[in-house]
């Protein structure tokens, strides 16, 4: 390989943005300085690229293809810089040219690439996967434009195009000799034994491939991205003939495909244009797996031992049918050994029990898309039905195709992502097919990258645990625990305290420069920041805080804990009840933050457009994770992990991987509320649940009274009136049932916020104890249960 000497950043700085973007020091934008420092990050990344890559072919080990619809990563410039472990000679190089960092590295783009957890997971595993020495590639889409903007107005959520790629980012290598060209919809010709597909219209995939590299740079895998592009990109005749919009549609449709990412991950889209998505994603990513794995060694039928590939919830799981068509149709083998071929080397992992979200598309439209794959959908249920005589459901009931059944099928292993989520997968979606594939459903717990959610967003933190145990825990997280014995030591608990105070210092100063919000960072910090989804409840939090602010009222010398109410979330655009729910905090906030007599008490503010950056900013600040889904519906969450690994006590619902958390930290030092995944399917039965709930407790019929009367809209008083209406009627997601027991927590939050030491240990031992939640523990898991894939580093 190529060697070449590796200079000093601060050169590698001044090169590039001579030699790569034609500037001086003195005429420099921030721009240029923010691309010059990532290209020289970035020529680092990829040496380590190419001996990963070379090892990868030497050993002729197996790979790992991740295929997802969404990658949330967010900025990538801190990720390299700190796996590179280059911070202070990018602080020292930076401040030469009178440079700040922090500035520099705020002016790259968030890229939003997903929605939330399942594409911010994404991301994660990636960097694990990196960081454990796993030779991997995600494969997925490049939208031109991720997700939404998000901003208020009069309260309200008003969305705007996110456009990450209209400024210079450094960190895609553009691939024009990749390309496929993609098929939908055409005929099938059966002639015989001899199946051929004849699409009707093409486009093409371009790749585009971002380095990712892992810690200390000892590895580094790809992020492959397709980007959508017309075959023939113009229609001469029609330009010549004056019809310019016509000559350029075949580009206008191809793009298409790839321009927007679907602003929605807990409803089914039901549309064409993701069906094509899902398809140009997966089809593109087979094929250069297949081109790869020929190169290599050749042999179909090893497949299975050298290539894994997970499909990220159902969005690839046209990945069965698809895999067995090239098998079967184009490669000539027997149905049933492309079939245990395909068999052998996917696997599935569901995110979500909400039957909302499971995907299913009508065989109309599946048909006229992908004509073959339906007649291969069709039999393989057949085969499936053969071997499986008491089946009783079937992927192809009521004229649809059913796409968890299908992945259920077509997987060698199929995953939950939560411990309590696994065992409900079990007993609902899937209770026959587990039965008929007992072995089949294992369980991988989400995690978090340390390296992004501890090292890098809370540098105070990451330096008192350094301190005090090494750094061995920043690749190895279960070192967290060697912090126990000095949570006994006083000046060892002032001095994380302090840690925590001063990044609540530094949120409060930026909230007061950024949104003019005024806040007192000796309050308790409270934060929700997720999706807005009524199973997530942010309702449940606004209506306690509204009775919190009654209370407090009628009792101004109580005294009460100072607490900051923080959410930040987006809304789907067409989801409008969340919208309201969005709308509501943002009213209720003006009117409790202007009561002079409980303002020093009481705070509320709801923070505009939610990202991966708000989130590494929020997350270390935090005093009190908000947890509080209706139990069994949060397939797992991740961002409870964040705020437990930080330092902040989650108040939660037994839900998801809030179970796990709690047995780890401990049930003293996480504030449990709510009823059980069992007790909310028996309290759905109960008539008239919420009436009797709103009847036992007058808080909560008063706060919902104050909504109904336009205590908060007073210039539209029946605003929320289909919000109260729902809660006070159907309320399926339980949020008066579970009020008082919220109540209850939260008032105990108070007391033990009180108690400074108390609280620190308390906050502290959450940090300890987090170290499970690592996503470098994750990927170990689903290397050694289910992808069979080895580390290649020493
Ligand atoms: C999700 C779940 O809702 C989250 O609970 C989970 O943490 C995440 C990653 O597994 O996947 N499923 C989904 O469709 N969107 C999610 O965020």
């Amino acid at each position: 390989m190529l060697q070449l000497s590796t200079p000093s950043l601060r050169d590698a700085i001044l090169r590039h943005l001579t030699y790569s973007f034609g500037k001086d020091p003195e005429h420099a934008i921030l721009e240029d300085w923010r691309m010059a420092l990532s290209y020289a990050v970035r020529d680092r990344i990829v040496d380590a690229w190419f001996k990963a890559t070379e090892k990868t072919y030497e050993t002729g080990a197996k790979r790992v293809y991740y295929l997802s619809m969404e990658f949330l990563i967010g900025r990538l410039l801190e990720d390299g810089i700190v796996n590179l472990e280059l911070v202070e000679e990018a602080k020292a190089a930076l401040s030469e040219f009178d440079k700040d960092y922090h500035e520099v590295l705020s002016d790259e783009p968030d890229a939003a690439l997903g929605n939330g957890g399942l594409g911010r997971l994404a991301a994660c595993f990636l960097e694990s996967l990196s960081t454990v020495g796993c030779p991997a590639h995600g494969y997925g889409i490049r939208y031109e434009h991720g997700l939404f903007r998000q901003s208020f107005v009069d309260g309200r959520q008003v969305e705007q195009p996110e456009t990450w790629l209209g400024q210079r980012h450094a960190w895609e290598f553009e691939r024009p000799e990749v390309r496929y060209r993609i098929g939908f919809g055409g005929h099938v010709d059966m002639r015989g034994e001899t199946v051929r597909w004849y699409p009707g219209e093409e486009v093409e995939a371009e790749a585009f491939d971002t380095p990712v590299v892992g810690f200390r740079g000892r590895w580094a895998n790809t992020l492959r991205l397709w980007s959508g592009r017309a075959i023939h990109p113009f229609d001469l005749d029609a330009f010549n003939h004056g019809d310019y919009a016509r000559a350029a549609a075949p580009e206008a449709l191809a793009r298409t495909i790839s321009r927007v990412l679907y602003p929605d991950d807990t409803t089914e889209q039901g549309k064409e244009l993701r069906l094509k998505q899902e398809y140009f994603l997966t089809a593109a990513a087979l094929r250069d797996i297949l081109r790869r794995f020929n190169n290599q060694f050749g042999d179909l039928r090893k497949l299975p031992d050298k290539v894994a590939i997970q499909l990220n919830d159902t969005h690839p799981a046209i990945a069965g049918p698809e895999l067995v068509r090239i098998l079967h149709d184009e490669r000539g083998l027997p149905f049933e050994d492309a079939m245990e071929i395909a068999r052998g080397t996917l696997s599935y992992t569901n995110h979500t029990l909400m039957p909302e979200a499971l995907e299913s598309w009508g065989e109309d439209l599946f048909g006229r898309l992908l004509p073959r794959h339906l007649q291969l959908v069709d039999q393989i249920d057949n085969a499936h039905a053969t071997q499986n005589p008491s089946r009783t459901q079937s992927m192809r009931a009521d004229h649809q195709v059913k796409m968890g059944q299908l992945s259920f099928v077509m997987a060698h292993h199929v995953n939950g992502v939560s411990a309590l989520h696994t065992d409900l997968m079990k007993t609902t979606v899937f209770s026959e097919l587990h039965r008929l594939h007992p072995d089949r459903i294992v369980n991988e717990t989400n995690g978090v990258t340390p390296r992004r959610w501890l090292l890098a967003c809370n540098p105070a933190l990451a330096g008192l645990i350094t301190d005090s145990i090494g750094d061995g825990w920043i690749d190895d997280l279960e070192q967290l625990q060697k912090l126990e014995p000095f949570i006994e030591d006083s000046g060892w608990i002032d001095r994380y305290w302090n840690v925590k105070k001063s990044n609540k210092i530094e949120l409060s100063n930026w909230m007061g420069q950024t949104y003019g919000l005024h806040t007192d960072p000796e309050m308790l910090f409270d934060i929700q920041i997720k999706r807005m989804h009524e199973y997530k409840r942010q309702h449940l939090n606004i209506i306690e805080a509204i009775a919190h602010w009654q209370e407090i009222r009628e009792n101004p010398d109580a005294g009460w804990t100072p607490r900051l109410k923080l959410f930040a979330g987006k809304a789907a655009p067409g989801y409008f009840f969340a919208k309201d729910i969005i709308r509501l905090i943002n009213d209720a906030a003006v009117v409790i933050n202007n009561d002079p007599v409980t303002n020093k008490y009481l705070k509320i503010a709801f923070l505009p457009n939610y990202n991966v950056s708000l989130a590494e900013r929020l997350v270390p600040a935090a005093d009190l994770s908000e947890q509080i889904s209706t139990a069994g519906k949060e397939a797992s969450g991740t961002g409870n992990m964040k705020f437990a690994l930080n330092g902040a006590p989650t108040v939660g619902t037994l839900d998801g991987a809030n179970v796990e958390i709690r047995d780890h930290v401990g049930p003293e030092n996480f504030f449990l509320f709510g009823m059980t995944a069992e007790e909310v399917m028996e309290r759905r039965t109960v008539e008239n649940h919420a009436r009797r709930a709103i009847d036992a407790d007058p808080r909560l019929a008063s706060a919902l009274k104050l909504i109904r009367e336009g205590r908060f809209s007073p210039s539209e008083p029946d605003r929320y009136a289909g919000v109260v209406d729902n809660l006070e009627g159907p309320d399926f997601f339980l949020v008066c049932s579970d009020f008082t027991d919220y109540w209850r927590a939260q008032r105990e939050v108070d007391t033990a916020f009180a108690d400074r030491t108390g609280w620190a240990r308390m906050a502290a031992l959450n940090t300890a104890r987090s170290g499970w939640f690592s996503s470098d523990r994750t990927i170990r898991g689903y290397m050694a249960d289910i992808w069979k894939a080895q580390s290649l580093l020493p």
